[in-house]
């Protein structure tokens, strides 16, 4: 818990002035009295001059001793500090001996060795190892690790560390041991360690080269049978890296260990990843299509780490999109292999804009390269991690598939082995492919969301078509003026029949012209960029932006009758769906404001008739329909207006949703009841894409106060083989006034299974229905729920602060009141979870005069809480000077 209020510049590196060539680990485990003895061998960076002592960081440590080349330091000859520990200068190389004491019992942050369910778990990145033992803890000191663990033969049967098993035995005192060497060369951030009472689920797979791995899923006892999923999920991964990107395996075991207390979704530590529960436990019963998805992804994503994180590193933290951005787009790439690619990418960008576009225009808006924090726990941010993984996908679209390919070669040809940068990695993109990528650097540089605004003008005469794209970047805090960007604009034009027309510039020959030229990419480089197109026969209607082609607010004044025309015929899914969801948020927006001026909300015939439309449409893939069909939320609302009454858009949101399922009665039923054909549940492409319209058709339906839907509620939530369609309908449920009695239902069936249990909350959490805050104060006295627990806080508290805006925002403030508490009281315990829960006042200054002033009052609050932590005190004080 670093109280540190100064910043960390990244223009400030310097190379280590010592290295670390080998670790060796001993650790003695005791829950409240853990020792841990360090065996390193260190040596002076060549750049560094003499007489620079050795200063290696260290948290929360109990110093027993330390030694240099066996001889123990005495007092005076070192100095300790909360933060550091200060060693005389080492001529050359040295053996160091360091043995600390740490109380893993005692470890509420969840950074570093802690105690979870009685058994032990580290996590170490960012900043984790230096609350183990004294360290050089900083990613561009990579080292090789050998780990020793002594144990309690019978608390703890599991000994688990990075790397290759080598060695066990037998001790004194009904302890045993077990010794473990990483062959590889890793930062101390993907060090982990864990002992326990564990059961494993596991297989094998064999590589491309033929090396056979043991695939090895540890959970606690009575949890097996949840494992299937993810451990498919693994094969699956392994194979499709090696498909894609040729990249393989590298060590005898890949090792997942899930526990229920954790940051965060999961860490990729070389050969032992440790996951949330959340991202491992399932079972059709238990838990739904989305999380059988997010299990897809997040093993992923922790497993493709094993070559961009953890084969090559981060030179510094400021780097840390280098790993995420990429891992993400690799995960992205690996989620629409698999499955619908249109539908992963439609829900990639829904995210990004809610979160990322939000974050990006707000007090905490930063590049996807941040140039300074206070605490690094901070910035695994949307913008790191999502925008990170938009710029990634950038240099696909320009290079190609084949280019990127290039790029990626070359980028482990050089760096394998290494700590590296941002442009380490954009370099290796441009010499690959002889590409110019200088401009497109400034996509690490610069915060903000660029705007691209776009005209189109035809010439009846000349039969050409001219777009005009004009680009800015809104200030941000600290970045006044911004330079344009290079960014790759995707387009296509329609004639009046919905055919595509095939597209050529004025400068090119027509030879140009193939088969597949409807679809552009267009490079855009400069403010204001003119393309001409040749031999368009008639108006067209353009397709833009399409398959979100950068992650960019695109402006273009489409009419009514051009947005209906795109929805029923662009065949480009996303700008397809983009038309549906313009058109939607426009009439949201019109609806808040009729309500404004206490007008009535009008649903115009022609939406009505549009969405009609689609949902008898059988050409197009369920799981589209139902994401056109979704209205936009109410966090996407919120961002597109000003001076915010967070009411009124519950307010509007719902009138038309009201309106449109009375209007749709029958068509949402027929199509419902079509759907629901009584089949066995099966986890596949078109079974989950067929749930997802049926439930879509349920969400609408469960709007009318009508015996015959809450009948039908109550028989899909009784009857359901499967967690999807119960929870569906409980949702519904528990925002209508006979929902109680199937909320006790569930509440009293599932009370053992944790994960179940944090849908419950969340479902009670998040309900509009009156006394919602009442009904989360009192579910924080509920046996299954506690604030140490970082899953329990994200399903009751934050889900309350972050996705029920009627109740957070209530007019009295007592929603804001109740997070700021609770913000004081985790921050004591986990700052991690306090910070991201205050991230939650970020946007205070989109409000209305009377919540913005209750709001500020409370960031105040919380900013003036003595002994406040570093993370909670970065993002209040960000957001305070907004
Ligand atoms: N690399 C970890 C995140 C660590 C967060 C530290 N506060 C998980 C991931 O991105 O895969
Ligand atoms: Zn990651």
């Amino acid at each position: 818990m670093t109280a540190t209020r100064t910043a960390i510049r990244r223009l400030d590196y310097s190379a280590p002035a010592y290295l670390i060539d080998r670790v060796d680990l001993t650790f003695e485990l005791e829950e409240t009295n853990t020792r841990v003895l360090s065996r390193l061998v260190v040596k002076r960076n060549p750049q560094t001059p003499d007489n620079v002592p050795l200063v290696l960081h260290g948290e929360e440590l109990v110093l027993e001793y330390v030694k240099v080349d066996g001889a123990p330091l005495g007092p005076g000859t070192y100095t300790q500090t909360d933060s550091q520990l200060t060693l005389p200068a080492i001529a050359d190389t040295a053996i160091l001996e360091i043995v600390t004491r740490i109380n893993p019992a005692a470890n509420t942050a969840l950074s570093g060795l802690y105690v979870s369910a009685g058994n032990f778990i580290t996590q170490c990145e960012a900043e984790g190892f230096r609350r183990i033992t004294f360290y050089l803890d900083r990613p561009d000191v990579m080292a090789k690790f050998t780990t020793t663990i002594i144990a309690d033969k019978n608390k703890y049967p599991v000994l688990l560390s990075n790397g290759n098993r080598v060695g066990s035995g037998s001790m004194d005192k009904n302890r045993h041991w077990v010794k473990w060497v990483d062959p590889f060369k890793k930062p101390s951030y993907l060090f982990a360690l864990v002992a326990g009472k564990l059961v494993s689920l596991t297989d094998s797979f064999v590589t491309a080269s033929g090396r056979n791995v043991a695939l090895e899923i540890y959970v606690e006892p009575g949890n097996i049978d949840k494992c299937h999923h993810a451990m498919a999920a693994a094969k699956k991964s392994m194979k499709w890296d090696e498909d894609r990107f040729g990249l393989e395996y590298d060590l005898d075991a890949y090792m997942i260990v899930a526990t229920a207390d954790f940051n965060m979704g999961a860490m990729e530590n070389k050969g032992l990843n440790v996951f949330n529960t959340k991202y491992v436990l399932a079972r059709p019963d238990t838990a739904t299509d989305a999380d059988f998805d997010g299990i897809d992804s997040v093993v992923a994503h922790e497993y493709f780490h094993n070559w961009t994180g953890n084969r090559v590193t981060c030179r510094d933290w400021f780097q840390l999109s280098l790993k995420e951005g990429l891992t993400v787009y690799r995960d992205q790439e690996f989620s629409s292999d698999l499955g619908s690619r249109a539908v992963q990418r439609i829900q990639n960008v829904r995210n990004l804009r809610e979160a990322q576009f939000a974050e990006d225009a707000g007090p905490q808006a930063h590049p996807v390269r941040p140039d300074e924090y206070q605490e690094i726990n901070n910035f695994y941010t949307w913008t790191v991690y999502e925008k990170g993984a938009e710029v990634v996908r950038m240099y696909a679209t320009l290079l190609g598939r084949d280019g990127f390919r290039r790029g990626m070669d070359l980028y482990f040809k050089r760096h394998d082995g290494h700590a590296v940068t941002c442009d380490d990695f954009r370099a290796a993109m441009a010499d690959a492919n002889e590409a110019d990528l200088d401009q497109f650097g400034r996509w690490y540089q610069q915060a903000g969301t660029p705007v691209l605004e776009v005209e189109g003008v035809y010439d009846d005469a000349a039969h050409t078509y001219t777009l005009t794209v004009r680009q800015h970047t809104p200030a941000t805090p600290g970045q006044p003026e911004k330079l344009p960007l290079h960014i790759p604009f995707a387009i296509g034009l329609l004639d009046r029949r919905g055919q595509e027309l095939p597209l050529r510039l004025a400068h090119e020959p027509i030879a140009q012209l193939v088969a597949d030229s409807t679809s552009r990419v267009l490079e855009l480089r400069k403010e204001v960029e003119t393309f001409t197109f040749v031999d368009v026969p008639c108006q067209p209607v353009p397709s833009l932006l399409r398959d979100f082609s950068a992650p960019v607010k695109l402006v273009y004044g489409y009419s009514d009758d051009e947005l209906v025309f795109l929805i029923a015929h662009d065949n480009d899914a996303f700008a397809r769906w983009e038309a549906a969801n313009t058109y939607a948020s426009n009439l949201l927006k019109s609806a808040y404001h009729a309500l404004g001026h206490g007008e009535a909300v009008v649903v115009p015939p022609q939406f009505v008739e549009a969405f009609g439309k689609l949902l008898t449409n059988d050409h197009i893939d369920p799981a589209l329909v139902a994401l056109m069909l979704e209205l936009p939320s109410e966090t996407a609302l919120f961002e597109a207006l000003n001076d915010v009454d967070p009411t009124r858009i519950h307010n509007a949101r719902q009138l038309v949703k009201q309106a449109l399922a009375r209007e749709l009665r029958a068509t949402f039923l027929a199509v419902y009841q079509q759907l629901n054909d009584g089949a066995t549940y099966r986890y596949d492409g078109e079974s989950v894409a067929k749930r997802s319209l049926k439930n879509v058709c349920l969400d609408y339906l469960s709007e009318l106060d009508d015996p015959m839907i809450a009948e039908l509620l109550g028989n899909q939530y009784r009857r359901a083989d499967n967690m999807t369609d119960r929870l569906a309908a409980l949702q519904a449920l528990a925002q209508r006034n006979d929902g109680e009695t199937y909320l006790a239902d569930f509440g009293n069936v599932w009370q053992d299974d944790a994960l179940v249990m944090d849908k419950w909350f969340s479902l009670q959490a998040t309900s509009s229905r009156v006394g919602a805050l009442s009904r989360v104060q009192a579910l924080m006295q509920h046996p299954a729920f506690s604030i140490k627990n970082p899953n329990k806080v994200r399903a009751l508290i934050n889900a309350f602060c972050m996705r029920n805006p009627v109740h957070f925002h209530a007019l009295d403030g007592y929603g804001y009141a109740f997070a700021a508490d609770r913000i004081i009281e985790l921050d004591k315990l986990n700052p991690q979870i306090a910070a991201r829960m205050a991230s939650s006042f970020n946007r205070w200054t989109k409000l209305e005069p009377v919540r913005r002033t209750l709001m500020k009052g409370e960031l105040e609050r919380i900013a003036g809480e003595a002994g406040l932590s570093g993370d909670t005190f970065e993002i209040v004080s960000k957001a305070l000077a907004d």
